[in-house]
C-alpha cells in the first residue's frame, strides 16, 4: 500500500523569485506526497547545505531517487537513513539539504495519503504525541535586518495573540495589529513598503518600532478585548561583528554585556513574551547569561541560529542553559527524522518549541501539520501574503478537527 512507485524532483518559483525544489512522492495504492524547500536569508552558519537547485535535481535523478524507490513511505526514519546514505556527509552537502526536506516532508504526506490521514493525524495522532491542540500564530509586523532594505536593525518585531480563543481568532487578530500598523505608519507619516515576509518594513529606529507596535496592540486588545503580546527576532548574528567583539547598529555599538542589559531591559518594558537569537550563534554563554537575566519573566528566549535545529547543537544548549526555547525550522537540518528528534530532545529538557517558516517561502503548509502534531507552543510564519496564510489557514482547517 505505501510503497513508493514514483518520485519526482522540479525547480519552481519562492516567494523571493528565487529557484526552490519541490517533491513529489506517489506509492503504489495512489497515495500522493508534495512538499517544498523554503530558504533563508539570515541563515546560520551551522545549517544544513543547499546546493544549487538545477545541479542537485540532475544529480538526485541518477544518484538518489533509485535508492528510494520502493521504499515503505510509512518508515519515515527507513526513508530519511537513505538519504543520509546516500549523502555520505555530515551537513548534507552530497545530495543538498533543499532536496532532502522536500522528498523527507513529501514522503511523509504521501504515506498519509495513502492511508487516508491528514499529515497532523498521521504524525501527531499516535502514541507520544497525541495532539488536541494547534499552535498559536507568532507574526512578523514590523521587520528590517536582511529582510528589507533600510529599515530597522532588529529583524522582526513579532505579536502573539494570547488572548485568542482558536486559531481563526489568532491569526485575525495578528491580521489586525498588521492593519493598525499600517494606520499608525500613514498617520506619522512613514513609508509602508514590506519586508521578504510581508511585515511592515518602515525607515524608523527600532525605538520607534518598539512604541508602534506597542500602540497597535494595545487598539487591537481595547477594540477586542484579546490580549497581544510581543516578541522579537534580533537576528543578531547578522550585527555581530567578531573583529570589534560588538553588536552593531546603527545607533552605536554594544558589548555583549550590554546587548543583554539593553534587551532585558527591553523585555520588562514591552512585557516581551518571546525573544529569539537575542546573542550570536556561537555564543552559548551569552544566550545563558541573558536567559539568567531574563529568569524572572515568563519569557521564551529561543535560539535560532544557535542551534539550528541541530540535536547535538541543543544538547550543548541544554547542557550550559542556553535558552529556553528551540526554533525548528525542518530545512536547517534537512530531514523529518532528524526535525523530530531535536523536538523531542527540547521537550524532555523542558524546552519549548516554535515550528517556523523561513524568509524565502512557497504555498507549502506542511509545517502547520507539524507544528501541531509535535506540540510545538508557536508557528512562527508572517501575517499576510499569500506563501504566509497558506500556513495560517491550514491551521484553522487543522483546528476544526478538534
Ligand atoms: C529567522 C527566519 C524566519 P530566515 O531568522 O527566524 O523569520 O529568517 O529564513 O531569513 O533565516
Ligand atoms: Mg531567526
Amino acid at each position: 500500500m505505501t510503497e513508493i512507485a514514483d518520485i519526482y524532483l522540479r525547480k519552481i518559483l519562492d516567494s523571493r523569485g528565487n529557484p526552490t525544489i519541490e517533491a513529489e512522492i506517489t506509492t503504489v495504492s495512489g497515495g500522493f506526497g508534495r512538499a517544498c524547500a523554503p530558504s533563508g536569508a539570515s541563515t546560520g552558519i551551522y545549517e544544513a547545505h543547499v546546493r544549487d537547485c538545477d545541479e542537485a535535481i540532475a544529480d538526485a535523478k541518477i544518484k538518489l531517487l533509485p535508492h528510494l524507490l520502493e521504499l515503505d513511505a510509512a518508515d519515515q526514519f527507513g526513508f530519511d537513513e537513505v538519504l543520509h546514505e546516500v549523502d555520505g556527509t555530515e551537513n548534507l552537502s552530497g545530495i543538498g539539504a533543499n532536496v532532502a526536506v522536500a522528498l523527507s516532508l513529501a514522503n511523509a504526506k504521501a504515506a498519509a495519503s495513502a492511508q487516508n490521514l491528514e499529515l497532523f493525524q498521521y504524525l501527531g495522532g499516535n502514541g507520544l504525541y497525541q495532539v488536541h491542540n494547534t499552535p498559536l500564530p507568532l507574526g512578523n509586523v514590523i521587520g528590517g535586518g536582511a529582510h528589507a532594505v533600510d529599515a530597522t536593525d532588529i529583524q522582526e518585531f513579532l505579536v502573539i495573540p494570547t488572548g485568542a480563543g482558536n486559531s481563526a481568532e489568532a491569526v485575525f487578530t495578528n491580521a489586525l495589529v498588521h492593519k493598525r500598523i499600517k494606520e499608525i505608519l500613514v498617520a506619522r507619516g512613514k513609508g509602508c513598503g514590506k519586508g521578504d515576509e510581508g511585515a511592515w518594513a518602515p525607515h524608523i529606529s527600532d525605538l520607534e518600532a518598539f512604541e508602534i507596535v506597542k500602540e497597535a496592540t494595545d487598539k487591537v486588545a481595547d477594540e477586542t478585548g484579546i490580549e497581544v503580546r510581543m516578541g522579537l527576532d534580533v537576528a543578531s548574528s547578522e550585527m555581530w561583528n567578531a573583529e570589534k567583539q560588538r553588536y552593531v547598529y546603527k545607533t552605536g555599538e554594544r558589548t555583549t554585556e550590554e546587548q543583554i542589559a539593553y534587551l532585558a531591559e527591553l523585555a520588562d518594558q514591552y512585557d516581551l513574551l518571546y525573544i529569539e537569537d537575542p546573542i550570536q550563534e556561537e555564543d552559548f554563554e551569552g544566550f545563558a547569561a541573558f536567559t539568567k537575566a531574563v529568569e524572572n519573566r515568563d519569557t521564551l528566549v529561543c535560539g535560532d541560529d544557535l542551534f539550528v535545529t541541530n540535536a547535538a547543537r541543543l544538547a550543548i544548549g541544554i547542557e550550559k542553559e542556553a535558552g529556553n526555547c528551540v526554533l525548528i525550522k525542518p530545512n536547517q537540518i534537512g530531514t523529518l527524522t532528524d526535525t523530530f528528534e531535536t523536538i523531542q530532545l527540547a521537550h524532555e529538557a523542558g524546552y519549548e518549541t516554535v515550528m517556523s517558516h523561513r524568509s524565502g517561502e512557497t504555498t507549502d503548509n506542511t509545517i502547520a501539520h507539524l507544528a501541531t502534531a509535535f506540540g510545538c507552543c508557536l508557528l512562527k510564519s508572517g501575517v499576510v501574503g499569500g506563501e504566509r496564510i497558506a500556513k495560517l489557514n491550514e491551521l484553522i482547517r487543522i483546528e476544526e478537527h478538534f
